[in-house]
């Protein structure tokens, strides 16, 4: 039998192949050459530096996008997606969130419901991180019911005039590029909306208690005049922006246990060294009943998130089973976090570890993309079949 490993203690490695280790080798290194040794002193100054710099790097590893087809894409499989935000995340939230909102969010968006022109237009500068996106859909009074949405677009002549205010969007005053979510008279459309259109202006969010290394705005469409071309001309219903969601969710089930696992290394690392009565309070018992249970959570959610990879790269993964997934795997990354946060005592409070810092990212992430109760809630129709937001 192979030894056990205390990394991969359920031997999911082997469900990786050549390719996927090398991508998850190189894409680590980068993290932990490039990002760690800044990243506790940029979320402490609530800043993420040449972040045009760090999206180009990020392009080059063919990070953006990745999942997409031409257009300068990597046509990388959902496993290797996964894998990428996994590392990403390993060092912090904001970075696998720069990429998902770029790739699955953005990206997406244009490549799945845009017309050849934008796609040829903003996709290549994309994939190559020379053009930063974000996605508007939440607005101040409609978060986790966009229905409601009260961005309007509107006709006069030939042209589209759109009117209203989104915001928490990640990525909103650094875009070039912002995908809009609007109501139209006929229903909800996407636009493609340059941030140098007369009319559109983004300002940041402060003061925030999470995802402080991540760009948050407040997006303002003051009479933005766009060309028809501008909109998208497949992206209409609310099932369009929930379509790229549900791309964006599927990385963050594997997102979350990057945080996860740099939570349980760091619990492990000083549960072996530091003493209390005399011993390592890793001896104790009790401490190795959390790190167990870290353990086996955080394994238990690799499984869970090498399964939906392995539909999505089938076409086989529905909605209902990315809301299973982001669910379970955020809600469990936060508790690991928040025990390792327990074994590390006072310092664990400290950003001299990196503990704190991916706890409160996580609730962030336990809230965007759909709040942990819209995903119960998800899944209670998907079983019951009672709509509990009707
Ligand atoms: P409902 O009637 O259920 O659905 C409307 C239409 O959409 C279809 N649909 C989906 N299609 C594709 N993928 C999905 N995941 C879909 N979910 C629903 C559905 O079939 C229907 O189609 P049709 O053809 O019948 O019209 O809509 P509802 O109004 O009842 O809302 C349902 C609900 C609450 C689940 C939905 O609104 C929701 O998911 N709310 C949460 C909003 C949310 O997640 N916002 C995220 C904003 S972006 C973000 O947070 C980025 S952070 C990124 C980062 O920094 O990493
Ligand atoms: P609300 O919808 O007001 O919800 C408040 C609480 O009420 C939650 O606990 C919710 O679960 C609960 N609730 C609401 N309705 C029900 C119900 N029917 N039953 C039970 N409970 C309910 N959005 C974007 O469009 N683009 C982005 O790039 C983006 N980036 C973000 C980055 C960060 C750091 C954060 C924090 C948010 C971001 N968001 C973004 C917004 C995010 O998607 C919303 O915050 C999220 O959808 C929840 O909306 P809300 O904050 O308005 O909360």
């Amino acid at each position: 039998l192979p030894p056990f490993d205390p990394a991969d203690p359920l031997g999911i490695d082997d469900l990786l192949d050549d390719t996927d280790r090398a991508l998850r080798a190189t894409v680590r290194a980068w993290a932990r050459d490039r990002v760690l040794p800044h990243i506790a002193e940029w979320h402490e100054r609530g800043e993420l530096p040449d972040v045009r710099g760090l999206t180009k790097e990020l392009g080059s590893l063919g990070a953006l996008g990745m999942t997409l087809d031409g257009h300068g894409c990597a046509g990388a499989s959902a496993v290797q997606y996964g894998l990428v935000c996994l590392e990403l995340e390993a060092v912090d939230s904001a970075v696998r969130s720069l990429v998902s909102v770029q790739g699955s969010l953005a990206m997406y968006a244009i490549h799945r419901f845009g017309s050849a022109e934008q796609r040829e237009g903003w996709l290549p500068s994309m994939a190559a991180g020379e053009a930063i996106g974000c996605f508007a859909l939440t607005e101040p009074d409609h978060g986790s019911d966009p229905a409601g949405m009260r961005t309007r677009a509107e006709r006069d002549g030939g042209d589209w005039v759109l009117t209203g205010r989104k915001t928490w969007i990640t990525n909103g005053s650094v875009a070039s590029v912002a995908v809009v979510w609007a109501r139209t008279e006929d229903g909800i459309r996407g636009f493609v909306v340059p941030a140098d259109t007369p009319g559109f202006s983004a300002s940041d969010i402060r003061h925030k208690g999470s995802l402080r290394a991540s760009v948050t705005s407040e997006l303002v469409l003051d009479g933005v005049r766009l060309p028809a071309a501008a909109a998208l001309p497949e992206g209409r219903g609310l099932r369009a922006p929930l379509g790229c969601l549900s791309h964006a969710r599927y990385g963050i089930v594997w997102g979350a246990l990057g945080a996860a696992r740099t939570c349980l290394e760091t619990a492990l690392d000083y549960a072996r060294t530091r003493e209390q009565f005399g011993r390592p309070i890793g001896g104790f018992q009790l401490t190795q009943a959390k790190l167990a249970d870290m353990a086996v959570e955080l394994h238990k959610g690799l499984l869970l998130a090498s399964h939906l990879g392995r539909r999505l790269d089938a076409g086989r993964l529905r909605p209902e089973q990315v809301s299973f997934g982001k669910l379970n795997n955020v809600r469990e990354a936060l508790a690991i976090c928040r025990t390792a946060r327990t074994i590390l005592g006072a310092n664990g409070i400290s950003y001299a570890y990196p503990v704190m810092r991916h706890m409160a990212n996580l609730e962030s992430v336990l809230t965007y993309e759909g709040t942990s109760e819209m995903h119960q809630l998800i899944l209670g129709k998907a079983l019951t079949g009672l709509d509990a937001f009707g």
